[in-house]
């Protein structure tokens, strides 16, 4: 098949998706053209039968902002039209379905289908915005396939705007094998570590709590030696330092900035904390599960179809830092409740999400609607 992708091309999970997802169906001989301002970061080397193409952003003594999603329709036409594109396959329905309908009528002749991929900001937050509601709806019932990231999202979008379209569910996934085994998984049966290592991973926007995250952290440490990894950066990134400095624990809390894989990383940690507001799916929470992190997070949104409550981690009303910290000091109590914890996280990331698993589902999506 050729298919062409636009995401978002910087950090966060809908790019990151996308991006894999792209690079798997090359392996398997489609072709895919990516599609964006500037090349998705996982895109960082040349991959066999996958292109790039950037919408040029020109500035014109006219306009006082440039119109992103009409020069990005141009461009998906053009690319369309060169590489004889049959699916468009949008992560964002606004603005990039918008972009990808409005293509699709520039190139008529080819009879390409816009698939459109629904990852929570569009429907949660942007797309309920009163002045994009009638676009959100129309851009969901025009696409040929939409899909969710969580039956959350879906029902969410269903409660939300007026459409009748149908949404299949397609998880996020991870690759098991591009994610190590955590510290608990490398110690032996009997051996704890010395000290725990909490981890945060998130763009830092106020949605995620990062203050959560520390005071969180701050009524653990009470109980148990460990440190705080923050990674990521964003516009709370001050506010939570200044509150480690406040609660006297700065010196337990490490800032690192943001990586451009977190697989990584995640080999350092015993446990993530992602208390946030909401989430759509929670991309990072499986990440740390397919490396053997136990997870606690806000009981919201897709967040329980991750994480399963007193398995592979736990669940906590949001905002609730004292309940948070309780949880963590449950799974870390002892070796073998974290060695418990971290097998079963690796074991629900493998069994339910691995990509092997997850790209035919988007693939029978394309056959469907080509
Ligand atoms: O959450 C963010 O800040 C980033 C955003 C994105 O565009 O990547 O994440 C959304 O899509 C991810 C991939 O599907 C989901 O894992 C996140 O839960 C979702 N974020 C929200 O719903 C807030």
């Amino acid at each position: 098949m050729r298919i062409g992708i636009t995401c978002y091309p910087h950090h966060g999970g809908s790019g990151v998706v996308a991006t894999e997802l792209g690079k798997h169906l090359a392996e398997e001989g489609n072709e895919v053209s990516f599609i964006s301002y500037s090349t998705p970061l996982r895109l960082n080397e040349p991959t066999p039968r996958v292109s790039f193409h950037e919408v040029e952003i020109v500035s014109y003594p006219l306009l006082k902002k440039f119109p992103y999603t009409l020069a990005l329709a141009s461009k998906m036409a053009e690319v369309a039209r060169m590489k004889e594109l049959q699916i468009l396959h949008v992560h964002y329905a606004i603005p990039f379905a918008a972009a990808a309908l409005l293509a699709k009528q520039i190139v008529p002749e080819l009879d390409m289908k816009v698939v459109t991929t629904l990852h929570g900001t569009d429907i949660t937050l942007v797309g309920r915005n009163p002045s994009f509601r009638s676009i959100t709806t129309m851009t969901i019932e025009n696409s040929d396939g939409v899909t969710a990231v969580s039956k959350f999202l879906k029902e969410e979008t269903y409660r939300a705007f007026p459409v009748e379209k149908e949404i299949d569910i397609i998880y996020n996934f991870i690759d098991p094998g591009r994610h190590g085994a955590s510290i608990h998984q490398c110690l032996p049966e009997d051996e704890c570590p010395e000290e725990y290592t909490l981890m945060h991973i998130s763009n830092f926007r106020p949605i995620k709590r990062v203050q959560d995250v520390i005071r969180t952290f701050a009524a653990f440490l009470e109980k148990k030696e460990a440190r705080l990894v923050m990674v990521g950066d964003g516009p709370e990134t001050s506010t939570a330092c200044q509150l480690a400095e406040e609660l006297g624990i700065r010196d337990r809390v490490e800032f690192v900035g943001v990586v451009n894989s977190v697989a990584p990383i995640l080999e350092d940690a015993n446990l993530l904390l992602l208390p946030s507001e909401t989430e759509s799916f929670g991309l990072v929470a499986l990440e740390a599960m397919a490396s053997g992190v136990p997870v606690i997070a806000s009981d919201v949104g897709g967040l329980p179809e991750v994480v399963e409550h007193g398995v592979t981690g736990f669940l906590a009303p949001v905002g609730d830092t004292k309940k948070m910290a309780e949880y963590a000091l449950e799974i870390l109590d002892d070796c073998s409740s974290c060695k418990r914890f971290s097998k079963a996280a690796r074991q629900r990331a493998v069994e339910l999400f691995d990509y092997r698993n997850i790209i035919p589902q988007y693939k029978a999506l394309y056959e469907r609607v080509l």
